[in-house]
């Protein structure tokens, strides 16, 4: 029988690798490229894959394969832990050493070396399921994935056609499947049933607030979306939802004027459909983990008439609404502060200023700023017992702790009233995607505050206003000579350029800039917000030319 090397040789050879000038890396969130870059890297984040799966006891480890917002020609890859979390970060650089070996056999080499550093033994069984989104370009990067599973001999189970929630939902259920923390059934209906079994029983007594459009940005949450309302049972909840902008049938459609990307960065409506005045729609992006609602409401005349609900606001509600809870629930009582379940709100330096005030001194909640991506975030939001977090960008969640969960569960009534809302708080905890950002989920969850609270999204907007902001994007030569410190707030290099966006900031009104390098493409990224909408955008052009400048 050959070697594992041997196979991987011969396998990695059909599978060749596109060389680039610096070498690739695994980014914020995995691999992501014109997909014709991609067969070899996906060949060999299959082969980590298998290692990662060994490594963790035999435990089955994910592999999605997405590019998630970015255009129809890109595609991407990446590996889900078998908790269901993004892959350990340690393991990052290994990723990276395979992709860049220069030969098939010196992949081979690479693969037997690290599973001799990490003390893998390769005998022992390793497992991976997958899953993909609606790319055309995903079908062959599957064949490459096969190619490195049957080479190292790895069992898989091929879902398909997923959204990336669904993926990690997957991967969660299948390594706790008959366990006291069973995660769900292990099946993509699984993941509906829970779903829609979770809302029931949230919106028991309440009412949707009237019809919802849903713009599935032409990806694979238009299906997915669609799947999943048929297993609401329309007897006990009446969700009016109309699905658009899921063409899946012309990949070239896929996040093109559309979806949770093109509202929050344009800051506009989708041009197609032609939006309703007045109706509440919302926008998920391309591989369904992010969500935005917005709405066109001509008397909100200094919005322009298009009002946007992104993550902060999301995250705000979500935070507000659990600690009312909590409050009816009794739990906030406790004299004895160690027993006390602690709630706090992790956000990017992407938040607007304005939700960041709002946590602190109006919820009164501990607010912790990390790095951009969603792995920063889960990580902060696990501190707490309940961890609310949201990229401005609509990606996140709601993470509950054992300690969170247990006392849910123990707690005794002692009115009608507090049992409704322990009642609640389990219910959202299975609503609300345990693993990472969910816009479907995540969706449920702003409808079940809404309808608890009788609030229209002109109510929710109310909450507070938005310091106007904007985000511009400025080429350089040399993206690297940025560094950035205090969670991408300032930059510590170049020398002397924070310093002179310092000087820009103090001109403004209630003024915050920063700039950072962007971790999926190659360019800087400048974030300025102001009192104003004219200081805002005057304010993040002079940054933007300070950046320039420094980077040519
Ligand atoms: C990725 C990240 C997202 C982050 C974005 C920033 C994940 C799953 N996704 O899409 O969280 O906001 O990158 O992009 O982590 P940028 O570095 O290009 O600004
Ligand atoms: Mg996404």
């Amino acid at each position: 029988m050959a070697t594992h090397e041997e196979q991987i040789i011969a396998a990695s050879a059909k599978h060749p690798i596109v060389p680039v000038e610096n070498g690739y890396q695994y980014g914020t969130a995995g691999f992501r490229m014109k997909a014709d870059l991609l067969d070899g890297i996906t060949f060999r984040v299959g082969l980590l894959a298998s290692l990662r799966s060994r490594k963790v006891d035999s435990q089955t480890v994910g592999v999605m394969i997405t590019a998630s917002h970015n255009p129809a020609q890109d595609n991407g890859v990446k590996i889900v832990d078998p908790t269901g979390d993004m892959l350990e970060q340690s393991w990052e650089k290994f990723a990276t050493q395979l992709v860049n070996a220069k030969s098939d056999q010196e992949l081979a080499q690479r693969y037997t070396a690290l599973a001799k550093e990490n003390k893998i033994d390769l005998d022992v069984p390793a497992r991976v399921i997958y899953g993909r989104d609606t790319r055309p370009s995903g079908h062959t990067l599957v064949a490459a994935l096969n190619a490195a599973l049957d080479a190292t001999n790895t069992t898989y189970v091929d879902y398909k056609i997923l959204t990336t929630p669904q993926l990690h939902y997957l991967v969660r259920a299948t390594n706790t499947e008959g366990r006291p923390d069973s995660y769900g059934e292990v099946s993509e209906a699984g993941y509906y049933k829970k779903l829609s079994d979770a809302f029931v029983r949230c919106m028991k007594h309440k009412k949707v607030d009237g019809p919802l459009v849903v713009d599935c940005a032409n990806g694979v949450g238009g299906p997915k979306l669609s799947e999943f309302l048929k297993y609401i049972p329309k007897d006990k909840v009446d969700f009016d939802v109309q699905v658009v902008n899921d063409n899946i049938i012309r990949p070239e459609l896929l996040n093109l004027d559309c979806g949770a990307d093109f509202v929050k960065t344009k800051q506009r409506a989708p041009p197609v459909p032609k939006p309703e005045v007045g109706v509440r729609h919302c926008s998920l992006d391309g591989d369904a983990d992010r969500l935005i609602y917005w709405w066109l409401d001509p008397e909100l005349a200094e919005r322009g008439g298009f009002v946007m609900l992104d993550g902060d606001r999301i995250s705000t509600l979500a935070a507000q609404f659990i600690k009312d809870l909590m409050d009816r629930a009794g739990l906030n009582k406790q004299e004895d502060d160690r027993q006390k379940l602690r709630i706090g709100v992790v956000q990017t330096a992407y938040a607007n200023g304005a939700s960041t005030k709002h946590i602190k001194q109006y919820l009164k909640l501990p607010v912790v700023c990390t790095p951009t991506g969603v792995k920063h975030l889960h990580h902060a939001a696990r501190d707490f017992d309940i961890g609310v977090y949201f990229e401005a960008n609509g990606h996140g969640t709601v993470l509950f702790s054992h300690q969170a969960l247990s006392t849910f569960k123990d707690t005794q009534p002692q009115s009608p009233a507090q049992k409704d809302a322990l009642d609640t708080l389990l219910a959202l905890s299975d609503l609300i995607n345990q693993t990472v950002g969910d816009a479907i989920s995540d969706m449920l969850l702003v409808e079940v505050i809404l309808a608890h609270k009788v609030w229209s999204l002109r109510d929710w907007v109310m909450t507070y206003s938005d310091l106007p902001n904007r985000l511009f994007r400025v080429e350089v030569a040399n993206k690297d000579l940025f560094r950035t410190t205090d969670a991408e707030r300032r930059l510590s290099h170049p020398e002397g350029c924070q310093q002179e966006i310092d000087i820009e900031v103090k001109k403004y009104t209630d003024a915050r800039a920063f700039a950072r390098a962007s971790g999926t493409e190659n360019a800087m990224r400048v974030y300025a917000e102001a009192a104003t909408r004219m200081e805002a955008d005057e304010l993040c052009d002079r940054v933007a030319h300070i950046i320039h400048r420094w980077g040519a």
